[in-house]
């Protein structure tokens, strides 16, 4: 899974160094306030594999960067825990 790039320069970058890596991003709906983001981030965070959340309050949008794949579904009851919900 995830993106194999090779670099023109023929020198890996940050990102292709750590091919590993899966960046994902959900849509979260209901938080209005940084105690909603550090919920879901805290939900979000516990995922066996996730390595990085990112919430953007205002736009909803969550980025999550995972070591191998990202289950959605685990997302969405991470989420749902954290008492908001996915969008889509
Ligand atoms: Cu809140």
């Amino acid at each position: 899974m995830g993106t194999y790039r090779l670099s023109a320069v023929g020198r890996a970058s940050a990102r292709d160094y750590d091919a590993g890596m899966q960046q994902k991003v959900f849509l979260v709906t209901g938080m209005t306030c940084s105690h909603c983001v550090t919920a879901v981030r805290t939900e979000i965070g516990r995922i066996p594999d996730v390595e990085r959340v990112d919430v953007d309050l205002g736009s909803g949008q969550v980025t999550v960067d995972a070591r191998g794949g990202l289950d959605q579904e685990a997302v969405r009851a991470a989420v749902e825990e954290a008492g908001y919900e996915l969008a889509g």
